[in-house]
């Protein structure tokens, strides 16, 4: 069966943020990819690697539940997942082999430009839309404030002014779609990264071997890159 197959699977996003940088490390690092646009699996050709393309949400879970050996996934969508995994009672272990120099981005409360807020007490008793309700409430938790979680897919952006809710909680990198949305940023509650990880109880041999050629490879990539 092909979960037994010896190549090692690495798992990056399909289309998104983080998918042009992630192949560009790959190829940077020697992979030859075969990649024609709508694979989900993408075979290395000069080694014995199968590239598959999927979700960044659903990468954390390939890699924890062993389906893939590596993965290139956002810190935040990797912490959510994993706060998640803990109250569900599911496994939640993996290595994170290397930081990324892409990627970055905070998850950063949001609050209309004319709203007055002075640190989280602020947001008691508020309703606050996000795609990290685990992280956010993990904060909230933290800062030791009472607030309604709204969980929204998409869109998160619009909920204040849709009535939805009174404050958002979103990934912000240079921040103009808090502006075009006539919000601010108040405060950060997490800074991430992608990262390259691994799962838990990787133990053949020729894998090892690999991952042991590549990390060099990747450290030399991000060396250069500085
Ligand atoms: O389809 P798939 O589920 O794979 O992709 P996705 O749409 O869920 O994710 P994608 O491609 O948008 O982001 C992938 C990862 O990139 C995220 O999980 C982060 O780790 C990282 N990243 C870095 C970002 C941003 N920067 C970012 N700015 N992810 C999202 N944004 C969004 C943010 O949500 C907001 O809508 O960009 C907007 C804000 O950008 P600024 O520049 O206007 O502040
Ligand atoms: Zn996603």
């Amino acid at each position: 069966p092909a979960t037994e197959s010896k190549r090692l699977r690495i798992a990056m996003q399909k289309s998104g943020r983080l998918s042009v940088d992630s192949q560009a490390l790959f190829t940077s690092c020697g992979l030859k990819i075969n990649l024609r646009e709508q694979r989900l699996i993408a075979h290395v050709e000069n080694m014995d690697i199968d590239i598959l393309r999927v979700r960044d949400d659903d990468i954390p879970g390939l890699v924890m539940d062993g389906v893939c050996d590596l993965g290139i996934v956002g810190e935040n969508v990797l912490e959510e997942e994993s706060l998640q995994r803990k109250l569900d009672n599911d496994s939640f272990d993996y290595t994170v082999l290397k930081r990324l120099d892409f990627g970055g981005c905070r998850l950063s409360i949001a609050v209309p430009q004319e709203e007055n807020y002075s640190g989280a007490a602020s947001l008691e008793g508020k309703t606050i839309a996000t795609t990290y309700p685990r992280l956010l409430a993990r904060y909230l938790k933290q800062q030791g404030v009472n607030a309604r979680i709204v969980n929204l897919k998409g869109s998160v952006e619009v909920a204040p002014r849709a009535g939805l809710a009174d404050a958002i909680c979103d990934l912000v990198s240079t921040g103009a779609t808090l502006e075009a949305n006539g919000l601010k940023e108040v405060d950060v509650i997490y800074r991430s990264k992608a990262v390259l990880i691994q799962r838990k109880g990787l133990t053949d041999e020729r894998q090892l071997k690999l991952i042991n050629k590549l990390m060099p490879r990747i450290n030399g990539v991000m060396q250069a890159n500085e």
